[in-house]
């Protein structure tokens, strides 16, 4: 199939062509080049208008160009947006403080990319391991689930179970174990006395957007804490709001031993990760042993600082829960036809599509034609997770596109 089809406009097609001939093609994006955006909605290079219900897979949760968000950014920008951590920055404690309450938290390791965080967490549960809960060197165990997606380094990609993402990247590192997803007596049976940590997404997002099935994230809890393995959740796409609470985590009233975000964390604007722990086992850390140029940068704190205080001031969990519910019971009607299943929590959706659909990236292609913005995740299911700011007229526009969409012909 052609890059660009004859029917896409000038500005557009010349943009893809470009691409295609100059950047690696790590990626297959949706034919539409974006050039600028506001709240929800963008605006391609031919001047279209799209309604965003992608939001970056999360990491737009403030919309796109949230005000005081651009204000903060470019007032730090002017005065200091790097120092390393080779000195003190003055927007370096304030945000240690703020983060820390917001997650109830005692430290804060702070990076850039999920992936990176991932990497954090991993070595923040080999070191506890070795240095407090006395496994033998070398040994350590951290036990994953299969589905599972936490990025894209060799470490991380080494757990993997998606071939595509593991195929020509070996060797791999060891020390990881594989589990079904939402299966708890398979995660106890796994545990050995050299086990460390249980990485788990509470809500799996390229898996498929999956709930786990009630009960599970609460005794995976337990059994951590009974057989002294680290609980470690990584919120980088379900946290800060997503689900309709702070953390996805947080449905079932599980605290995590190690809590991993990122995406919305950056305001949209920039990368910013953080890993949060206790002070045991944070305390694992010297200086010299992790680090990162660029993590804790006064720009990423001073942002990072003021999405986490918009996000409690305007109650944007509250409000993901509010229209998440009533945009899931509007698409679940759409059940039966070309929709099978329809889950997901708060402002976090999957839907998912019957095998007479077909591929759900063709209907991601056909709602482009229609205005709006929305990714295929596995082969059949649609994910929709537009900004937490997102108008309640605009999901009812929304609504619209896809009832029409998905009660039509298959694309
Ligand atoms: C891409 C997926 C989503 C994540 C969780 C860690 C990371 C991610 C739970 C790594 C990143 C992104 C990566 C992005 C697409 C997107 C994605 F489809 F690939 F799987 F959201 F579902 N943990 N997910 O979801 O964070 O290093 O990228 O900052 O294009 O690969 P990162």
């Amino acid at each position: 199939m052609p890059a660009v089809d004859p029917h896409t406009p000038t500005q557009t097609a010349r943009h893809i062509e470009s691409t295609e001939r100059h950047s690696a093609h790590n990626y297959a994006p949706l034919p539409v080049v974006v050039s600028r955006a506001s709240g929800a909605w963008v605006e391609d290079v031919d001047g279209h208008r799209y309604l965003d219900m992608l939001s970056a897979y999360s990491a737009l949760n403030f919309g796109h160009g949230h005000p005081e968000i651009v204000d903060t950014f470019v007032e730090q920008a002017k005065r200091l947006s790097l120092t390393s951590r080779a000195f003190h920055n003055d927007q370096f404690a304030p945000f240690c403080e703020t983060i820390t309450r917001f997650c109830g938290m005692d430290r804060v390791l702070p990076m850039n990319t999920g992936a990176e965080a991932v990497e954090t967490a991993i070595k923040t549960a080999r070191k506890w391991g070795y240095k407090v809960k006395g496994v033998a060197d070398g040994k350590a165990e951290i036990i994953v689930c299969d589905g599972n997606f936490h990025g894209r380094t060799v470490t991380i990609v080494s757990f993997s179970d998606d071939d595509q993402y593991r195929d020509g990247f070996g060797p791999f590192t060891p020390g990881f174990k594989l589990v079904p997803y939402g299966d708890l007596a398979a995660f106890e049976a796994a545990i050995t006395p050299n086990t460390v940590g249980f990485l788990v997404e509470p809500i799996q997002g390229e898996g498929g957007i999956v709930v786990p099935p009630e009960g599970y994230l609460k005794g995976c809890r337990d059994l951590c804490t009974k057989h002294r393995v680290l609980f470690m959740a990584d919120e980088i796409q379900t946290g800060l709001g997503r689900t309709g609470r702070k953390f996805a985590c947080d449905h079932e009233g599980v605290k995590p031993d190690v809590l991993i975000l990122g995406k919305a964390l950056g305001g949209g604007m920039m990368p910013v990760s953080a890993v949060l722990a206790s002070d045991e086992v944070m305390g694992v850390f010297r200086p010299g042993d992790h680090g990162s140029t660029f993590g804790g940068n006064p720009l990423a704190c001073a942002v990072a600082s003021k999405a986490l205080e918009i996000l409690e001031r305007d109650r944007l969990p509250e409000r993901a829960a509010r229209f998440g519910e009533r945009f899931m019971d509007k698409l679940r009607g759409l059940t039966g036809g070309y929709v099978r299943e329809v889950r997901g929590r708060g402002l976090l959706i999957g839907i998912a599509l019957t095998p007479e659909a077909g591929p759900a990236k063709a209907w991601c292609k056909q709602l482009l034609h229609e205005g709006m913005l929305c990714k295929d995740t596995v082969e059949s299911v649609m994910r929709i997770a537009p900004p937490l700011v997102i108008e309640e007229m605009d999901l009812d526009w929304a609504f619209e596109r896809i009832a029409r969409t998905l009660r039509g012909k298959r694309p």
